[in-house]
């Protein structure tokens, strides 16, 4: 449903040049859309522009199945739907293939410290939202690397961000509203380390239209040396994916950064504080409260997710204080006292239990098609909530606490293993039979219990530390 306003955007920037409705009799627009295609992302060069109309030629197959390579696509070498569906697609205008650059090469930063300016502003948000988008797209990548930003707000900074549309004095004119949302140059003099905003697009804090802060991050990805990433999941993919908007960087973009400039220092116990959660008030105060219990965990992309009444706090990569933000300004239709939560990363998707209901979720986008009912995974209908559950990545199983028994579903075969349930006290020794909470990290299990914490290793069965409830928060 959501994914409406940016087909019509699409539609009104491509549809009387390149109908959607392309079922046959097309091939002329799509033979048009894949050489501008290619030509703009995939260096096709002159000489091989004349092959393009001869759909079966040699040099232009090989590009298109170059292109199906790099978009994680089927290699067909032929402008079959999905092919084209993707070329379609809102994108960074930084080519996949080939350079972006007055300077040949992959260069990076020299130094660790670096400046920024934002030039001017888009008439869609406001300026101090501007700000803080950019801030905290930056802060995406200090993050995870020794580099820090100042914003400085006359003359030449390192990385200066405008807004612009079509022609604005670089060789690459924006194309009005969709297809190409913005550009940067790698790092160096004059323009490069620049980023580009197209002001034809539709700016939002949110995912209603193009998602600033995402776009951004990407971007800035590029001002700090980054190429495109051929993975589907990496925020420098060059494919507008606005499922990430919570969870912008992948394991792909942290270890492409940190080869070009190394971790952040070893010893930052200077606590990053969050730059755009809620402002200190419940949350803040309640984290370190001795009597802290947790109403569901999860992981979610390597982070941690903790949820309590209508909020959950999000323990980051590697911050040491954790975010804290209302449910609803994530997930506008999930619940708040919501029972259990599960992570399946091989389907990137998070399952969020409330009474006899569940949602999925993947990253801040509502899958369609929940809630559905707890019975569809084959619960009885004695069952009418969930406690906890939690799912094993290298088993492929997911356990469900109910009271004192757990339950256990394949998820390779999406269905309840017979002979459950089963005592959790006669396979869990040591954890606390009510179970409020449980989630994975490391191969341990964390079970919450009220304010107490056990970490049990499935392996041996046994618990190995009891903890506080809280003591993820660095309290
Ligand atoms: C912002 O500055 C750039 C570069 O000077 C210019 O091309 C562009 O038109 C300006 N945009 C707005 C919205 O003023
Ligand atoms: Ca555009
Ligand atoms: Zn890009
Ligand atoms: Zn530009």
């Amino acid at each position: 449903m959501k994914t409406l306003p940016v087909l019509l955007l699409l539609c009104m920037a491509t549809c009387s040049a390149y109908p959607l409705d392309r079922a046959a009799g097309d091939e002329e627009d799509n033979m048009d859309l894949v050489q501008e295609y290619l030509e703009n992302y995939y260096n096709l060069g002159k000489e091989t522009k004349q092959f393009v109309r001869r759909k079966d030629s040699g040099p232009i197959v090989k590009k298109i199945q170059e292109m199906q390579k790099f978009l994680g696509l089927e290699v067909t070498g032929k402008l079959d739907s999905d092919t084209v569906e993707v070329m379609l697609k809102p994108r960074c205008g930084v080519p996949d293939v080939g350079q972006f650059s007055t300077f040949p090469g992959t260069p990076k930063w020299g130094k660790t410290h670096l400046t920024y300016r934002i030039v001017n502003y888009t008439q869609d948000l406001p300026r101090d939202a501007v700000d803080s988008d950019i801030e905290k797209a930056l802060k995406v990548w200090a993050d995870v690397t020794p580099l820090t930003f100042s914003r400085i707000y006359e003359g030449e900074a390192d990385i200066m961000i405008t807004f612009a549309v079509r022609d604005h004095g670089d060789f690459y004119p924006f194309d009005g509203p969709g297809k190409v949302l913005a550009h940067a140059f790698p790092p160096g003099w004059g323009m490069n380390g620049d980023a580009h905003f197209d002001d034809d697009e539709r700016w939002t804090k949110d995912t209603s239209g193009i998602n600033l802060f995402l776009v951004a991050a990407h971007e800035l990805g590029h001002s700090l040396g980054l190429d495109h990433s051929t993975n589907t999941k990496a925020l420098m993919y060059p494919i507008y994916r606005k499922d990430l908007a919570l969870f912008p960087l992948s394991q792909d973009d942290v270890t492409g950064i940190q080869s070009l400039y190394g971790p952040p220092p070893a010893s930052p116990d200077d606590p990053v504080v969050p730059t755009d959660s809620v402002p200190p008030g419940p949350g803040t105060l309640a984290m370190c409260d001795p009597a802290l219990s947790f109403d569901a965990i999860s992981t979610l992309r390597g982070e941690i997710l903790f949820f309590k009444d209508r909020y959950f706090w999000r323990k980051t990569f590697r911050t040491s204080v954790p975010e804290f933000h209302p449910i609803s300004s994530f997930w506008p239709s999930l619940p708040s006292d919501i029972d259990a939560a599960y992570e399946v990363t091989s389907k990137d998707t998070v399952f969020i239990f409330k009474g006899d209901k569940f949602w999925a979720i993947r990253g801040n986008e509502e899958k369609a098609g929940y809630p559905r009912s707890i019975h569809s995974l084959g619960f009885p209908p004695t069952v009418r909530k969930i406690d906890a559950a939690i799912s094993d990545k290298e088993k492929k199983k997911t356990y469900f606490f109910v009271e004192d028994k757990y339950w256990r579903f394949d998820e390779r075969r999406q269905s309840m293993e017979p002979g459950y349930p089963k005592q959790i006290a006669e396979d869990f020794p040591g954890v606390d039979s009510k179970v409020d909470a449980v989630f994975e990290s490391f191969g341990f299990f964390y079970f919450f219990s009220g304010p107490s914490q056990f970490e049990f290793d499935p392996n041996a069965k046994k618990v190995t530390h009891v903890l506080k409830s809280n003591s993820w928060f660095n309290c």
